[in-house]
């Protein structure tokens, strides 16, 4: 069989985490036949590391034939350690009385550290998804704080908005969410982000036009998508969690695995696509192969979209500023 691999994930004991770690274990991200050893990282304090062995006693319950080993950990150094994949779920959540500036301030903190354990001690080939928000900036500063590790292997989670776009457009039109084609979600995990359905294709048929609402397009489904997170936590009194954990999985399947020249969208560090200046950590439509994502480029950008993605991208500049002197 296969050599095992390395997953390392932070907040692990979170809800996430709880979410997310019995599938990888299951080899639902990374194939059925690929065993996994699992590098969990959670805060020093004793609450959460006693949660953590709870979750661990429950993994080993399930006696999971892929699961080769589980390690917890309180310092990212250790967590890191030769990681092949590292899904970088912890993060400071907004507090009451928080500013914006403040909860940058504290992520800044988080993932400069885990940037520079990853640049320490990863594998140089570790592929990096940011789930944590907030997650774009949080990986871009992971990315700038890992100067000897190659930009692209950070990455950020569109795809619970691409998730979500899709099952609004499947619900709307009566397609089944499985045969979507070429659709996308450009710019900031936030409401801010553009779902973009104008390439969207159902058994080869033209999404846009079998749908033919733009008033749909700017009222309902836009808004739906980008407060999704918000009305799951009005209803839950929590956020989501399994929605999230399972667009992680999809996220890291498909960049491992290969999307099969199919469309995803993920958070990558821009060249320069689309006039989005470079590192900035951008949603855009990307085809994966090889373990390599490529993004889609030459797509016609209309005024209205546009628009959209300027607002999204406005907003990223504004965060990639506002955490430019704790970067130094
Ligand atoms: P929870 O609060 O349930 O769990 C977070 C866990 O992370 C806690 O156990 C905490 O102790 C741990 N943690 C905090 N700082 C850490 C650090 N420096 N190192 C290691 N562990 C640390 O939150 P959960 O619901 O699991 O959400 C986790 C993050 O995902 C949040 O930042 C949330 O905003 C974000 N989300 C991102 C989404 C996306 O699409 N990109 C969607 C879902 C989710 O809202």
């Amino acid at each position: 069989s296969k050599p095992a691999v390395r997953v390392a994930v932070t907040g692990a004991a979170g809800q996430i985490g709880y979410a997310l770690l019995f599938r990888i274990a299951s080899g639902e991200m990374l194939g059925k036949d690929q065993p996994v050893i699992l590098q969990l990282l959670e805060i020093p304090d004793e609450k959460a590391q006693n949660a953590l062995k709870g979750v661990i006693m429950e993994l080993e319950d399930c006696a999971f034939p892929l699961l080769a080993g589980i390690e917890a950990h309180s310092d990212p150094m250790q967590a890191f350690k030769d990681t092949d994949y590292a899904l970088l779920v912890g993060a400071r959540p907004r507090g009451p009385g928080m500013e914006r500036a403040d909860l940058l301030a504290a992520n800044a903190q988080i993932f400069t550290a885990q940037g520079k354990a990853l640049n320490a001690v990863a594998s140089r080939n570790v592929k990096v998804l940011v789930v944590g928000n907030p997650a774009n900036t949080n990986a871009y500063i992971a990315m700038k704080s890992a100067p000897d590790l190659p930009a692209k292997n950070f990455t950020a989670m569109l795809r619970l908005d691409h998730n979500r776009a899709a099952s609004q457009l499947a619900a709307k039109a009566g397609f089944k969410v499985g045969d979507i084609r070429k659709l996308t979600v450009w710019g900031n995990h936030s409401p801010t982000m553009y779902a973009d359905y104008r390439f969207a294709t159902v058994n080869g048929k033209s999404v846009q036009e079998t749908i033919n609402d733009q008033a749909w397009n700017k009222d309902v489904f836009l808004p739906t998508v980008g407060k999704r997170g918000a009305a799951i936590i009005a209803a839950r009194g929590l956020s989501s969690a399994a929605s999230a954990a399972n667009a992680a999985i999809d996220h890291m399947r498909d960049w491992a695995l290969g999307s099969k020249g199919e469309w995803v969208t993920m958070g990558v560090p821009s060249n320069g696509e689309y006039g989005v200046p470079k590192d900035i950590v951008f949603g855009f439509p990307v085809t994966t192969e090889n373990g390599e994502y490529k993004i889609v480029e030459g797509l016609e950008i209309d005024a209205f979209s546009q628009e959209c993605i300027n607002k999204t991208l406005a907003e990223l500049e504004g965060e990639r500023d506002g955490v430019k002197d704790l970067l130094k």
